[in-house]
């Protein structure tokens, strides 16, 4: 038993630790062989800690309410791992839509996309989780439903740019302002979800 222990110090072992020390060194190195894009998804930079506490602002749109299409839109948050903090139904206002939409007053679709926006109920939720920003925009996809990637909300559930189906903040500065505008502090939740250490490591980590 001595015996077969000696030899799996002697020659397995060193074995085993060169190869973690190999996987240690590829994983870090990872980047350099990675594209642009899949680069930024990788996203772990230096040794700064995951900001999990990202807030974005996501909408379902009247023609997702009237299409039902809520459900699914909020499973493909969830699913995908980020946690819901906020969520309320509402019929817009012509001057919170402005407030809203406060860039695109001055375009010539503003008025049918105000028709539109307050034709019926939305959805407003606030989703939290690391890249929530960046990768709620990714999972949307592009603005016209047209050029939207399938697999996207857009690309699986909408055909033309004036009924896209959903909003999501487009920078952490305007899901900052977006947030306040339509939620008051007191109705976000900060609540522990179980499964937070399986989805990104803490923060403490
Ligand atoms: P996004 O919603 O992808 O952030 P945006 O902020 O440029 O796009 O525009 C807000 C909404 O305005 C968009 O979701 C649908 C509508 N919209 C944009 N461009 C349009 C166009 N050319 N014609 C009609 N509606 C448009
Ligand atoms: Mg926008």
């Amino acid at each position: 038993m001595l015996q077969r222990l000696c030899i799996f110090q002697r020659v397995v072992q060193p074995f085993i630790w060169r190869h973690q020390e190999t996987t240690k060194r590829l994983v870090p190195g990872l980047p350099t062989a990675l594209p642009d894009g899949l680069r930024a998804a990788g996203h772990r930079s230096g040794s700064s800690s995951p900001n999990v506490t990202e807030r974005t602002l996501i909408a379902v749109k009247p023609d997702g309410v009237q299409r039902r299409l809520v459900g699914q839109i909020i499973r493909r948050f969830e699913q995908r791992g980020f946690k819901l903090v906020g969520l309320k139904m509402l019929q817009v206002s012509e001057d919170l839509l402005a407030q809203h939409y406060c860039e695109l007053r001055t375009k010539p679709f503003y008025p049918s996309l105000q028709q539109y926006m307050t034709s019926g109920p939305v959805v407003i939720m606030v989703w939290e989780g690391y890249n929530v920003v960046r990768t709620s925009r990714t999972m949307v996809g592009h603005t016209n439903p047209a050029e939207a990637q399938a697999g996207t909300v857009r690309g699986d559930f909408g055909i033309h740019v004036s009924r896209n189906v959903v909003h999501a903040s487009d920078s952490l500065e305007g899901a900052q302002r977006e947030i306040k505008l339509w939620f008051q502090g007191k109705d976000l939740l900060k609540w522990d979800c179980c499964d937070q250490t399986s989805t990104c490591e803490d923060e403490e980590s």
